[in-house]
């Protein structure tokens, strides 16, 4: 039978059940990522488990996230990291080597293989032929352990590119066009596969920038072919001999099929506060802007550099404007050091960061009360910049080059330049001298692990009771992203490793109360209740953790998303679906809601039935959970850890 890309990816990786979508399977996994914001508890876990050395064909590990050193938290987590690298036999990328996704695709990535990152962002790697799927650090760990990945088998959506992309146009309006079109929900379930003639105007890097933010339409994941241009790619990395070309069979067919004319684009922006609110640049050109950042995992390539570059060569940056360059990597940043690019963007007036995620994830740079700041980084949920009423815009490189240059929102094609193609360079310059590689069996045993005073080791989560009253302790809409749950930015993310003290964020942003009401009731439980595609976003599963260790118990939305919903599974959160979402409107906050049966047929079957007593009345509400039966085992144990105990010392 011919097969698309993504169908054969699976199918060469298949180690249990049907690939149809829907239906849940395992996968095995080749490679790991981590980065160290969600790498410490990865790396708690495999000491809780035990686990000798990581089984896959390759793991690394990366520092990218929590650079600011303003105490000893963040360094302290640096050398915990470098320990359980050298302990469990993992590659360890130092703080200032650079973003993990780039480097890793870089440096690690292989056609036709499999990685699992901690990281809602690791699907960027899908530019190589890869299947590279983001997922909570518990499920990472399960993989470094040895044990295959389960997911619900997705749809294949293809997307034929047709066309070139015009003058001024990029990687990242192609993205912003995908989201554009069909919004932050559409790649639930999915596989977004490119195929078709407009795939030669895409290098391997712009690619990335595709795939990276397919996560913003929700989608598992995204893959391109592996072919000459990623030939090229892995040639001028100095690693030709991890080629191996990949396509989907001539008469392949797609679940879903879609087309896309490359040269009808235009640029796009993504207005405050969702990836999905995109519009042509010329609909909001002249509103003043304050800040214009380029770099961060969704325009990690040297052209997204060296263009800026080219554009501001000889020019002087407005001078309200503050223009923020965020290298994504040491290897990059000595590109454009040595080609001039880097003295280029300084003598216009550029502020030069670190590399590394830097304000993407809201260490730093965060942009002045309600003035517009431009990004080309991936996300702009409220106040993930790290300012609360932030009004973050995301665009292209060339859109934020152009409107840094002119102070207002400025359509790159109004700028009057000359356009430039500029590629990666064929011999750019590689360097992996700061990347430490696994250590022998013997060095690694003699490892101790280096925990400084704000490692605490994970809580430990209870069993789900057979029947549960619980209060409805925050009620809020669509969208809520695992930014607005699990606040990240310089102020949290150093707790990343100490739950207890997470915990004090949770909610922060949305209901100031939510920390001490759920505190009060903490050893009965809660319900938080929500609207559509609740837990968008990130990876991180300190959103489910942190408010587990609060007392959540269970979640009834009208959607959840895929990463989240996964994350609450593992930490024992029981996630409900209304089966008629407009019994949404029925549930208020205070309200109690009684389960009972969880240890029968409620669960396995499922619909269920939960009570609802609002008013003095007892008002059934039905709902579904679309949880496997090895989910189902999950959640009673009281999460994976759990599980995984109870299946080692009482194996089926
Ligand atoms: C993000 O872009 O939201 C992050 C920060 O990279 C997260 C991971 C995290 O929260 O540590 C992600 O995308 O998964």
């Amino acid at each position: 039978m011919a097969l698309n890309l993504a169908q054969k990816l699976i199918t060469d990786h298949l180690v249990d059940g049907e690939p149809v979508p829907g239906s849940e399977i395992a996968i095995s996994i080749d490679q790991t990522l981590t980065q160290d914001a969600t790498g410490t508890l990865v790396m708690l876990v495999l000491e809780a488990l035990q686990i000798p050395r990581v089984k896959t064909a390759l793991s690394a590990q990366y520092v990218d996230h929590n650079l600011l050193q303003e105490d000893n938290r963040n360094p302290d987590d640096h050398l915990f990291l470098r320990s359980a690298c050298q302990r469990y036999g993992i590659w360890f990328s130092p703080p200032g080597n650079g973003v993990s996704h780039p480097v890793h695709m870089q440096r690690f990535g292989k056609p036709g293989a499999t990685m699992l990152g901690a990281d809602s962002h690791s699907c960027g790697a899908g530019a190589l032929g890869m299947l590279a799927i983001g997922a909570g650090g518990l499920d990472v760990a399960m993989a470094m352990a040895g044990d295959p990945f389960h997911m619900r088998m997705p749809e294949i959506w293809g997307v034929r590119l047709t066309g070139a992309l015009p003058d001024w146009v990029s990687a990242k309006d192609t993205i912003l066009e995908m989201l554009r079109r069909h919004g932050v929900e559409a790649g639930m379930g999915r596989i977004i596969e490119y195929h078709g003639p407009g795939l030669d105007c895409l290098s391997t890097m712009d690619r990335h920038v595709i795939a990276n933010m397919g996560a913003e339409l929700g989608a598992t994941t995204s893959v391109f072919p592996s072919d000459d241009e990623v030939r090229r790619f892995l040639a001028s990395e100095g690693r030709a001999d991890d080629w191996k070309p990949l396509e989907a069979d001539t008469d392949a067919v797609y679940d879903i099929s879609d087309e896309m004319d490359l040269s009808a684009l235009e640029p796009l922006i993504a207005k405050p506060s969702s990836p999905g609110n995109v519009v042509p640049v010329q609909d909001v050109a002249g509103e003043a802007i304050y800040q214009s950042y380029i770099g961060s995992s969704a325009n990690p390539g040297y052209r997204d550099f060296a263009v800026p570059a080219h554009m501001v060569a000889g020019r002087k940056i407005s001078p309200r404007v503050s223009f923020d360059v965020n290298p994504t990597s040491r290897q990059l940043l000595l590109q454009l050091t040595r080609d001039g690019s880097l003295a280029t963007l300084i003598a216009a007036g550029a502020r030069l960061h670190q590399t590394g995620c830097n304000g993407c994830i809201g260490m730093g740079q965060a942009p002045a009360t309600g003035r517009a700041s431009l990004r080309t980084v991936p996300r702009n949920f409220p106040g993930r910049s790290g300012t609360r009423e932030d009004r973050v815009y995301l665009c292209s490189p060339e859109t934020a080059t152009a409107s840094a240059l002119k102070g207002t929102i400025t359509d790159p094609r109004d700028l009057g330049i000359d356009p430039v193609d500029i590629r990666q360079p064929e011999n750019p310059s590689i360097d992996d001298s700061l990347l430490i590689g696994p250590v022998s069996d013997t060095a690694a045993r003699e490892t101790d692990l280096v925990k400084g005073p704000n490692i605490t080791a994970m809580p430990t989560f209870d069993p789900l009771p057979s029947s549960m009253a619980l209060r409805v302790l925050l009620k809020v809409g669509d969208d809520i992203s695992t930014d607005e749950i699990m606040p990240a930015g310089a102020r949290v993310l150093p707790f990343r490793s100490n739950i207890s003290r997470i915990s004090e964020f949770v909610f922060g942003g949305v209901d100031a109360g939510y920390v001490s009401r759920a505190s009060q009731c903490r050893e009965n439980g809660h319900i938080v209740v929500a609207g559509r595609n609740y837990g968008q976003g990130s990876s991180r599963e300190h959103a489910a953790i942190a408010p587990r260790h609060l007392g959540l118990r269970v979640v009834i939305a009208k959607s959840i998303a895929r990463i989240h919903r996964e994350n609450l599974v593992n930490f024992g959160i029981l996630p409900l679906v209304f089966v008629n979402p407009e019994d949404f409107g029925r549930i208020s906050t205070g309200d109690e809601i009684r389960l009972t049966g969880l240890d029968g047929r409620a669960l396995d079957e499922d619909s269920l039935t939960v009570r609802l007593e609002h008013n003095g009345g007892d008002v059934p509400i039905p709902m579904k959970h679309v949880l496997s039966p090895r989910q189902i085992r999950i959640i009673r144990a009281g999460g994976l850890i759990n599980h995984y105990h109870m299946q080692r010392t009482s194996p089926a």
